[in-house]
């Protein structure tokens, strides 16, 4: 029962960073960001290069024409989306193994080099910051996920996105233990959530499972059979049982903490929902969407 718990603390940790990299709920309170760009050490990855490079040399030459910085503006946003999209590395709550995270860089790779080609001056730190952490991702070195440092410098991308990108926008609460803020309706593409959590005890995350229209289950029942497939262990049975969660996670963080994540929604009936166990007080068994942190979102 414990294993469970701990596990699903896992996963949620992981799902809960945005497409690129998460911090553990735990690591995260902990507060111990490791030096960033300690990973350039390690021998380059695709990635690292045009991430360096760019942060090496394009702060000098920024003056370019508003037209220039606005078809890069438009590059930043497409390539944050797509970069949103890749699910975090491993199975389930099981954390992943050197080789997934070896396979997860190279999964990576393609969607972060076009966001770092496409990066304002503004967040050339926070792209640097990032590489250095796939550069590690590379040599199978899951240390990443333990670092504050990295976690915020993909918020320092959602916060920039949100100056240059026309997208929609929702502003989330998260509280113990219901989500505010959330709109019932929104238009299909681009939706950037910012939660805050006023909790001053339980993190918190949003997630989005696309709801099974065929299916007559309860919304609370749908997220159930998705997130118990974790216990399974089984690849096959996790990969079938998550099939309609929106990849790449959603934004998510420790009491005081606001984190932001954007979203490319097709249109469709959505559940949302926060699968953190109850951790002051909680019998270590109740999820928050089983305490009221689940409500439904229509994209058309
Ligand atoms: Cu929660």
């Amino acid at each position: 029962m414990q294993l469970r718990t701990s596990k699903f603390v896992s996963r949620s940790a992981m799902i809960m960073a945005s497409g690129v990299l998460l911090v553990g709920v735990v690591a995260c309170a902990d507060d111990s960001p490791k030096a960033a760009g300690s990973g350039s050490k390690t021998s380059g990855s695709a990635t690292s290069g045009s991430a360096g490079s760019k942060s090496a040399g394009s702060k000098s030459d920024s003056d370019g024409a508003s037209s220039e910085q606005a078809s890069s503006g438009t590059d930043f946003c497409g390539s944050l989306l797509a970069l949103n999209r890749i699910d975090p590395p491993g199975e389930g709550p099981i954390p992943p193994t050197p080789d997934q995270l070896k396979e997860w860089s190279k999964t990576i790779a393609g969607p972060f080099a076009a966001v770092s080609a496409a990066a304002p001056d503004a967040v050339l730190d926070q792209v640097a910051s990032l590489s250095s952490a796939i550069t590690k991702a590379s040599s199978g070195d899951g240390t990443v996920f333990d670092d504050g440092s990295t976690e915020e410098a993909h918020e320092g991308l959602e916060d920039q996105a949100r100056k240059d990108c026309d997208w929609q926008r929702a502003d989330v609460e998260a509280s113990d233990f219901k989500f505010s803020g959330v709109p019932a309706k929104v238009d299909a593409g681009a939706l950037s959530v910012r939660l805050s959590n006023t909790s001053t005890a339980e993190p918190h995350v949003f997630l989005l499972l696309r709801k099974d229209s065929a299916s007559t289950q309860s919304n609370e029942e749908q997220v159930t059979a998705m997130v118990s497939s974790f216990d399974s262990g089984d690849p096959a049975t996790i990969k079938e049982a998550t099939k309609n969660s929106v990849s790449g996670g959603g934004p998510g963080g420790v009491p005081g903490q606001s984190r932001t994540h954007s979203f490319d929604l097709e249109a469709g009936e959505y559940i949302y929902f926060c699968p953190i166990p109850v951790m002051a007080g909680g019998d270590g068994q109740t999820l928050h969407y089983q305490a009221g942190m689940i409500g439904e979102l229509t994209v058309s």
